[in-house]
This record gives C-alpha cells, structure tokens and sequence, in this order.
C-alpha cells in the first residue's frame, strides 16, 4: 500500500474517479480490495493505489469476471490486518468464503500468508512491531470466529493434545493447526502457547483416547525447551517409536513435532519427536496412518490372544 501523503484523495473523490457510488468504494476498501488509511476519522486513498486498482492491477483484477478463486485474498488480508482494520479484515475473510474458498485454505492461503508477509516485513525493518502485535490480535479474532464451522460431526478419530513449548509465544499457529484437525475429525485439547512441560504431561495423561501429542515450534529459539518437554513426556510413560494408541495406555502416544521453525525429519527427530509433520495438510495424514497402523496392530494382538 502506497503511503496517502500528499497526493492523495478523499474517499468520495477516489469513488468519483471510478464513477462509483461513496459506498460501493468504501465496500472496495473494507473487503481490501482498493488500499486506504484512515487519517483523521477520514478514510484516504492514495492517487497510485487508485491508478492501480483502476488498471486491474494486485488489488483490482477480479472484480468483473476473472476467477475469483484466484484472487489475491492474502495480499488484501494483510493489507488490512497492517491498518488494524478488524472488520475490513473479515470482510476480505467473507468475500474468500463467497468466492468459494475451503476453510482449509482460508487458513493455510490467505491468514499464514498474509501472517508470514508481516512477518517479513517486519524482519526487513518496515513494519513496527506494535502492527504485528495489532495483526495478530486481529487474526486470532478471525481464527475464534471460523472455528466452530470446522467441526465435523460423527465420531471423533480420537484425541490429539496440542500445545508451544515453554517460552514459545506463537499462539496463532497452534490455533491453526488445532482447526484443521477437528475438521478431519480428531478431537484436539488446544493447550495454546508457551505450555509448561508438566501441562503437557498432564494432559496428555488425562485426556481420553490421546492418540498423540504435538509440539508447535515457531522460532528456533524454542528448540531447547521442545527437547524437555518431550523429555517430560517420555519420562511419564510415553515409550518411543511410532504411537498405538489404545493399545497400552499413554505407551501408545504419538509424539509429533510440527511448525516453522522443523525444516526437516533430522531437525524435528533431534527434538525427541517420534514423528515429523512438516505441514499441518500432512499431519491429518500422519495420523491417520498412524491409526490405521493400530487398528492393525490392535486385530493381530487380538488374533493371537484367540
Ligand atoms: C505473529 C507473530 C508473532 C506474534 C505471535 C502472536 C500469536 N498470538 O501467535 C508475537 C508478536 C508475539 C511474536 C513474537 C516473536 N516473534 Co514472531 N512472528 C509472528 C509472525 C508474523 C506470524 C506467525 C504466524 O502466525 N504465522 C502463520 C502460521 C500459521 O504459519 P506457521 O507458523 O508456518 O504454521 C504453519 C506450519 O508451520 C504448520 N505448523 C505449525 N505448528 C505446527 C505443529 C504441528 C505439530 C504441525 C504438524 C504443523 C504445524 O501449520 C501451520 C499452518 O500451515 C511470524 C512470521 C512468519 N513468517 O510466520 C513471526 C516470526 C515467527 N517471529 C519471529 C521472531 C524472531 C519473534 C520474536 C523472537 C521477536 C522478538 N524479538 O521478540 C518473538 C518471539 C517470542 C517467543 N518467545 O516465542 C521470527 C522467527 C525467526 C526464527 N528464525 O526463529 C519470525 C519468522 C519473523 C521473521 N520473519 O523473522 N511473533
């Protein structure tokens, strides 16, 4: 987004250079379509934005025929998310939805992106950090709003304990992830960031059905208390290798390491982990094998006990 200064416009100017009515171009702005900021109670375009849009250019390419699947819903989220435009921001997450966007992909193409490009730029030094900080708050207000329509009915897989390490902050993730799950039917305990070992342990001795345990880890930071907590979890009776669950109580827990910062199986083995997912699409997949693996298992103990 260009920075309004200067020359740039009003709202209702903007609108009468696209010979559109004030508030179809405020419905452009809230659904990120046409960048604005809002100085002084006022919303405020850019003159090169406007130019931009009006070309079909990264914000305005979709809005008459086109596909509309392909819009850049990721790039407009974030240009809303740096304004801390809440509602702007949900109106770009409905306008995805009505275009036809999966929820899944609402989560893993428009929010993780639009999450890493802030990320970055805030890396690059071009964001404050009180922007991401005001993102974040507002994407995990979108994630509490989406995720009850990730439920799935019928009977659950089994239950899967959730959580960062201690001293991990990166919550969102692991809310992220959390979703996905339920949506391949998994009932997931989703104990949030920074987690203390014994938290870990705990739920994972008390939580019917565990079939694993995962380990969000972000930032490389992390990777010394990821160690102690899967440490921890061994420790109280996790045995190692790949989990079969139900078969011997927690013996049968899968411990899984996942996120950004576990590059490679090496890296997330290295941290105590039975098993690796290097992305949340394929840790549904993983645990399903896992299961099936234990179903398995579970007939032959039983035909051999015949
Ligand atoms: C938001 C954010 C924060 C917020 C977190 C708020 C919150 N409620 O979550 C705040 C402001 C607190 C924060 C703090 C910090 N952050 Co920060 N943060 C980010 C940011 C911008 C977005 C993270 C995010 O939500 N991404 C979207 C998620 C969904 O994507 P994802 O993490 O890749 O997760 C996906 C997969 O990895 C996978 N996955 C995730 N977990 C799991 C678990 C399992 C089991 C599985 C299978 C899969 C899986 O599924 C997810 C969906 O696809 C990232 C930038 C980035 N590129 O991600 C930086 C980033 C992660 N932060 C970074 C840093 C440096 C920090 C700080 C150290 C800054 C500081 N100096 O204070 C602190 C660290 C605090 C701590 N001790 O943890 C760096 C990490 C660099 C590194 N090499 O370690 C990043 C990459 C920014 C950057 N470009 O440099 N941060």
């Amino acid at each position: 987004m260009s920075d309004p200064t200067g020359d740039d416009l009003t709202l209702q100017a903007a609108a009468d250079a696209l010979g559109v009515h004030y508030m179809t171009a405020y419905r452009y702005v809230r659904l990120g379509l046409l960048p604005a900021v809002k100085v002084g109670g006022t919303w405020r375009v850019a003159q090169r934005d406007l130019d931009v849009f009006r070309s079909g250019g990264p914000m305005g390419p979709q809005l008459d025929g086109g596909s509309r699947r392909r819009a850049p819903w990721a790039g407009r989220l974030e240009a809303r998310l740096i304004a801390g435009d809440a509602r702007g921001a949900w109106g770009v997450i409905e306008a995805a939805l009505a275009a036809g966007a999966e929820l899944e992909e609402i989560y893993l193409d428009v929010l993780s992106p639009a999450m890493s490009a802030i990320g970055d730029r805030w890396a690059r030094g071009e964001l404050d950090v009180s922007l991401e900080h005001r993102a974040s708050g507002i994407a995990m207000r979108i994630v509490g709003r989406l995720g009850p329509r990730f439920v799935r009915r019928g009977r659950t897989r089994g239950a899967v304990v959730l959580g960062a390490p201690a001293g991990e902050r990166h919550a969102l993730p692991v809310a992220l992830v959390a979703d996905l799950l339920r949506q391949h039917g998994w009932e997931v305990s989703d104990l949030g960031a920074d987690v203390p070992d014994e938290s870990f342990v705990h739920a994972m001795l008390t939580t019917p059905d565990v079939a694993a345990v995962g380990l969000s880890v972000t930032a490389e930071a992390s990777f010394d208390s990821a160690r102690r907590a899967f440490a921890a979890l061994r420790a109280s009776g996790v045995s190692g290798g790949r989990g079969v669950s139900g078969v011997s109580g927690v013996s049968g827990v899968s411990l899984v390491v996942g996120g950004r910062a576990i590059t490679s199986q090496e890296v997330g083995l290295d941290l105590g982990a039975d098993l690796v997912a290097l992305d949340a699409r394929s840790f549904a997949a993983l645990l399903e094998q896992v299961r099936t693996e234990s179903a398995d298992l579970r007939s032959d103990v039983a035909g051999a006990g015949a």
